[in-house]
């Protein structure tokens, strides 16, 4: 093994040698080399011809990056040993944060910035003659989520590691993450993604870790040895958990947390009963359906329920889960059940992981024979709960029918909770029908379904939303009976994202220059930031703002040519909408706004406004007709926009295939306006809007989950917003909502709303997806309101455009930004969950 010298912090930016050492590094002459570097040196060259087999002649890329992960994940695993001896024997409450999805992207930049040797690998790798921009690239994106609320689980993790918070994260090992995106003649094509293809060095194997999961089955009613009445689940099929486990290194701190990962394994001895029995094809479709379980993430824009798959991922995580969580527990002999509640704390991201209530419920129940009411007891004070969508049709239910089938045991013991739900509903409003239909966990009325937040809400001590608006919308709109039942249970908790990964990893340029006025420690304590108040006024400040910002664009514009053909000038402003495609985040009505922008052009080659170059990345879920039918539209006006030499340079079009965490990486230090237009009340809180803002991109938003807060921030005069409120909304809802108004008596609206309706930018394409757009805002009814709120946004696109000309007040406004969204720091918020929430102290680790 190669030696591993104590990692030292390096203060963030110092990319040079930070000591000289006389030892000897095997590649080059030492003295050029720090001491981390030279460690690195060796633990490189060593898994480079131990484990890959190669020596440096004949090392591949890959080779290379392999070699080198490896080397750094020996350091995490030095610490990671020490942070769970010291949890272990300080036997700390800790946290557990339960979630299908983790959208990571890739670790390698982020690990060294963490473990403060950035510095020193960049050194030892162009030491060897590689360089570390190359040997990064070779990396996949870990794509296993969809979105938002995969990458805030990732955030999270760095937060807590970051805090030296004792967490676990807990997900699924998905073979195939989010699909690949690819355009074929303007249209979404999926592939699959298979990122472990070629190995993940990351990752640890934990096979003595690993977990039975039984499905199926039915119960049985017997009689225990005290001659009580139980419930016994029999004739079950057990699938195995396999965990991998992923260090999490914390910045600037020795804590690394871990996330384990569960993949799915059939069990020998069933495989081999059934392949004796001389079922050889039903021996080995049943191994495949063990191993299928955790093979793929399911894109969960479009209502995919019905999928037993899903249902059966969902338990299968869970209860690898919690059998993890109850072993780790009771692996200290001072523990028992009477101390769970106060040791463990498990946070539900969503409902996907709700099932762990019941899961809890019934190992308590039916494992250790405990009555009811205490087994309730313990479940309630161990679980909290985290929505993150108001949307209906993303509100989980599973059909009763289903669940019979898949779980038998955890629907009783569902029912055995909605009756308790039902008494406390009876005891505070006697007689009232109304409300137990509106509480109860069961959804009756045609097919019964499992109403999986209402579990949540029931099942766990705390509940919040994700903004403040947010979670005001929760309290008043979704829950108001649950609220008024459980006083003091619902709370916000704004979103975060980390600074380490979305500043300080993916700007370095405006990093270096932030540290320059503010000193080092602000990727630790991003309201300090504020300190870059003073210089908003500054010229020669703005003027380095701006240039980074243009070097960035630059950046940006070399992999818009690269990835889409298009030329653009890093001059023009850069306006920037990247997240998932969904109607309700109102990608079409940036469209219509180009469209606008590509007709007064057209009609009037004198038309004044600055050039842009629009963005867009997103994807649609492979379900979704109508968000593919949109990319197809927008990749086909930006087809026209970008080859008409009437718009002569004043606008281009940009969409950039597969969009993931990497990509986004790349863009976001670029953006000069960020795209946040969603339907007031329909995104909880967004996290892109915060990103973009701290890299100093100017937001033209709705009054829509953290835009609120960020407005609050900032200030008005930073940012641009328009539209109708959500009481507005509902107003115009109640009156009776008619898009046809709207384009009756806008003459623009109606022009570009035919135009894009005609066959004009898809001539003789069957189907016509632009006009299945149109159709979705006329005769569709205009479900997010867009005709509504078009007029307002070019308003605020004239506003955009008068405030990027005059170069001074916009770099103020930009400065002001990036100064002033440091409330948005991932730290913020999970030191409110683990102050308010889970009662979580900070362990040290030396
Ligand atoms: C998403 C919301 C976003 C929010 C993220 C993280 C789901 C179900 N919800 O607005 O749409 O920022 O969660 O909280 O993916």
């Amino acid at each position: 093994m190669p030696a591993v010298v104590a990692d030292r912090v390096i203060p963030p930016m110092s990319a040079s040698p930070s000591a000289k050492s006389k030892a000897k590094a095997p590649a080059a002459p030492a003295s050029r080399l720090s001491p981390e570097a030279q460690s690195l040196q060796q633990s490189i060259l060593h898994y480079l011809k131990y484990k890959m087999g190669r020596d440096s002649e004949s090392a591949t890329p890959r080779d290379w990056w392999i070699a080198t992960a490896t080397a750094v994940r020996d350091r995490m695993i030095e610490r990671g040993l020490e942070t769970y001896k010291v949890h272990r024997t300080g036997n700390v409450r800790r946290v557990y944060y339960l979630s299908l999805e983790y959208l990571i992207g890739r670790l390698m930049t982020n690990n060294l910035i963490n473990l403060g040797l950035h510095g020193a690998m960049v050194e030892a790798l162009e030491d060897l003659g590689q360089s570390f921009e190359k040997v990064r690239a070779q990396e996949e994106d870990m794509g296993l989520g969809n979105g938002g609320l995969g990458r805030l689980a990732a955030c999270y993790l760095d937060s807590l590691s970051t805090m030296d918070l004792p967490a676990v994260g807990y997900g699924i090992h998905y073979e195939f993450g989010l699909f690949r995106q690819e355009f074929v003649n303007g249209h979404q094509v999926e592939h699959p993604d298979n990122w472990i293809v070629y190995g993940a060095p990351w990752e640890l194997v934990r096979p003595e870790f690993t977990q039975p999961v039984r499905l199926f089955g039915r119960c049985e009613q017997v009689f225990d040895a005290q001659g009580n009445f139980t419930w016994r689940w029999v004739d079950t099929k057990t699938i195995l958990g396999f965990p991998y486990d992923i260090p999490v290194v914390g910045y600037g701190t020795k804590t690394v947390n871990i996330l384990r990962l569960w993949a799915s394994k059939a069990t020998e001895d069933f495989d081999l009963r059934t392949f004796n029995e001389g079922g050889y094809i039903e021996a080995v479709r049943e191994k495949a359906y063990g191993e299928t379980i955790s093979k793929v993430l399911y894109p969960n824009d479009k209502n995919e329920n019905g999928r037993e798959l899903r249902l059966v991922q969902q338990y299968f995580f869970v209860s690898c889960s919690l059998r993890d969580i109850i072993r780790r527990h009771f692996s200290n002999p001072a523990n028992s059940w009477e101390n769970f509640a106060e040791k463990q704390c498990i946070q539900l991201n969503d409902t996907h992981p709700a099932l762990a209530i019941i899961e809890l419920l019934r190992i308590l129940l039916d494992e250790q024979g405990q009555p009811f009411e205490r087994a309730w007891g313990i479940t309630t004070s161990v679980f909290a709960y985290t929505n993150h969508t108001l949307l209906p049709e993303a509100l989980e239910r599973w059909s009763v029918p289903l669940f019979q089938r898949v779980l038998p045991r955890h629907l009783l013991i569902i029912y055995q909770v909605n009756d308790h739900l039902m008494r406390l509903c009876e005891a505070k409003w006697p007689g009232d029908h109304g409300k137990k239909r509106v509480l109860s966990l069961i959804e009756e009325g045609g097919a019964k379904s499992v109403r999986m937040a209402n579990l949540c809400v029931v099942g766990s001590f705390a509940v919040n939303g994700v903004a403040e608006l947010h979670t005001r919308l929760l309290r008043a709109h979704l829950f108001p009976e649950f609220d008024a039942l459980y006083p003091g249970k619902f709370t916000n908790v704004t979103n975060g994202i980390t600074p380490r990964r979305w500043l300080r990893a993916c700007n370095p340029r405006l990093s270096a220059l932030i540290s320059t006025k503010v000193g080092g420690d602000w990727a630790r304590d991003l309201a300090s930031l504020r300190g870059l108040e003073r210089w908003a006024d500054d010229p020669a400040f703005q003027d380095e703002f701006m240039a980074i910002k243009r070097q960035n664009k630059a950046d940006l514009a070399a992999i818009i040519h690269r990835e889409c053909g298009i030329e653009v000038s890093p001059d023009a402003l850069f306006d920037v909408q990247i997240k998932r495609l969904h109607e309700y985040k109102r990608q079409h009505l940036n469209l219509l706004h180009i469209l606008a922008l590509y007709r007064r052009l057209v009609q009037d080659p004198g038309y004044a406004m600055v050039p842009r170059v629009f963005v867009f990345a997103a994807k649609a879920a492979p379900g979704y007709e109508l968000a593919k039918a949109i990319i197809r539209s927008i990749n086909a006006v930006a087809a026209h926009v970008n080859n008409d030499p009437r718009v002569n340079g004043k606008l281009k079009v940009a969409f950039l295939p597969n969009y993931r965490v990497s990509l986004a990486a790349r863009i976001i230090p670029a953006a000069d306006l960020s795209e946040q237009i969603s339907t007031a009340g329909k995104e909880a809180s967004g996290t892109g809007n915060m990103k973009l803002a701290l890299n100093g991109a100017l937001t033209i938003g709705t009054l829509d989950g953290a835009n609120v807060e960020i407005q609050e921030e900032v200030g008005p005069e930073n940012i641009f917003i328009f539209g109708h409120t959500v009481e507005e909304i509902e107003a115009l809802r109640e009156a009776g909502y008619d898009p046809h108004r709207y384009y009756a008596k806008d003459e623009e609206l109606r022009a570009v709303l035919d135009w894009l309706g005609s066959d004009y930018f898809v001539k003789g394409e069957s189907p016509n997806l632009p006009a299945m757009v149109r159709a979705s805002l006329l005769e569709g009814g205009d479900p997010f309101l867009v005709l509504a709120d078009f007029r307002a946004y070019c308003d605020a696109q004239l506003k955009v455009d008068a405030a990027y000309r005059d170069r001074r007040r916009w770099a103020r406004m930009a400065i002001l930004n990036t100064a002033r969204v440091g409330k948005f720091s991932s730290d913020r918020s999970i030191g409110e969950y683990a102050d308010r929430i889970w009662k979580l102290r900070r362990v040290h680790v030396d």
